[in-house]
């Protein structure tokens, strides 16, 4: 089995997840690394023991023997550097929020496509292990055929110490975080026809709208998704999306520390659905860290198999589309068609 070669730009705050994700998989090589900042580049060379390191992403591609480019920049420079890779006919997982318009997106999908080799957004909350197992007890049609769904994520941690970042722009909690809910309930429900939202602000030391409350049209199924950071409660559940699925012959209920409860024809059972805790991971982030390293895995079955992956660019104009159409309603007050 020939190792896969990749590199990684951004040495951020995040990619230090990805690093330890790559490190874990077997048959995966990051052999160079990227930042601007070389501060930044040089610790996470130290931790991770990467000799090449890069300030400059064009000459680390044009410098390198490369399967792929693991792109762990935030949002506005995503399509520079993916359609830099794509040039150069190269492999790209890109980090969510994948681009900050529909036209930036479709231009990096299209620019992957003609190049040939695939595209992955980064929008691991799918891959966590709780909501894995929502999915398979109703694959295996515990609850019948879901009519209504739950998907909520309300909290008061500070977010804004690690990623400052996220107080400053104009859109907050739809773009950085309703985007991976918005994407778990189409992994749920399938795929959204129709969007209502209404958004609020309740931090002042923030730009963007922290409360955040949607509802879906999935075709004749409905969903929630209710979004908050500005939510104080007696046990803080950061980060945990808690689950309804109401199905038509029983309901899942995934609620505040991991536990899954299944109730159908055969009974009720309650299942312990914590994410295991990897030897790098730190709670509360464990959850998140476990499913870096799932769908890192799924990106390498993907490329050894030829399957495209779940998330690919092209799904996720699906889900971008959502988060555009949550803003383009709470700005109008109006229920918007996503169909198509
Ligand atoms: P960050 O600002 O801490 O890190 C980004 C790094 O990229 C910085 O070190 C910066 O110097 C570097 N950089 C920027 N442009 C560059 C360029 N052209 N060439 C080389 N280096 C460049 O940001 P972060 O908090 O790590 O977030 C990165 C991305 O990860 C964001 O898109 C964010 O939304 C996403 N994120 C995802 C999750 C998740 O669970 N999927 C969690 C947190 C953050
Ligand atoms: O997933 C993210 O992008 C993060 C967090 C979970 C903190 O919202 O910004």
């Amino acid at each position: 089995m020939a190792t896969i070669r990749g590199a990684l730009i951004g040495c951020g705050f995040f990619a230090q997840n990805q690093m330890h994700g790559w490190a874990d998989i077997e048959g995966v090589d990051i052999v160079a690394i990227c930042d601007r900042d070389r501060g930044r580049l040089d610790a996470t060379g130290e931790r991770f023991g990467i000799a090449k390191r890069y300030q400059d992403a064009g000459q680390m591609l044009a410098g390198e023997q490369l399967d792929f480019v693991d792109i762990a920049t935030t949002a506005p420079t995503h399509r520079m550097l993916v359609e830099m890779a794509a040039s150069r006919g190269l492999a790209v997982i890109c980090q969510k929020p994948f681009a900050l318009s529909m036209g930036d997106a479709e231009a990096m999908v299209r620019a992957c496509e003609a190049a040939g080799p695939p595209l992955m957004v980064h929008e691991n909350f799918r891959w966590q292990t709780p909501i894995q197992l929502v999915r398979a007890q109703i694959d295996k049609g515990l609850i019948g055929r879901p009519f209504f769904g739950r998907f909520s994520f309300r909290s008061g941690f500070d977010v804004f110490s690690g990623q400052p970042y996220l107080a400053q722009g104009q859109r907050f909690i739809i773009e950085d975080l309703g985007i991976h809910i918005l994407d778990i309930a189409r992994f749920i429900m399938g795929d959204a026809t129709s969007l209502a939202c209404r958004t609020m602000r309740i931090n002042p030391r923030i730009k963007g709208e922290d409360v955040a409350t949607m509802l879906l049209g999935h075709g004749d199924a409905t969903s929630i998704v209710d979004c908050s950071y500005a939510t104080r409660l007696a046990v803080e559940p950061f980060p945990q999306t808690l689950m309804e699925v109401d199905g038509d012959e029983g309901s899942i209920r995934l609620t505040e520390g991991y536990q899954l409860t299944v109730h159908g024809q055969g009974g009720t059972q309650v299942v312990d659905a914590s994410p295991i805790l990897l030897p790098w991971a730190q709670r509360p982030w464990h959850n998140i860290q476990e499913s870096v390293r799932a769908i890192q895995q799924h990106w390498v079955d993907c490329l050894r198999s030829g399957r495209e992956p779940q998330t690919s660019g092209r799904d996720d104009l699906k889900t971008l589309r959502l988060v555009e159409a949550a803003y383009e309603s709470a700005g109008r007050g109006t229920v918007v068609d996503v169909r198509g």
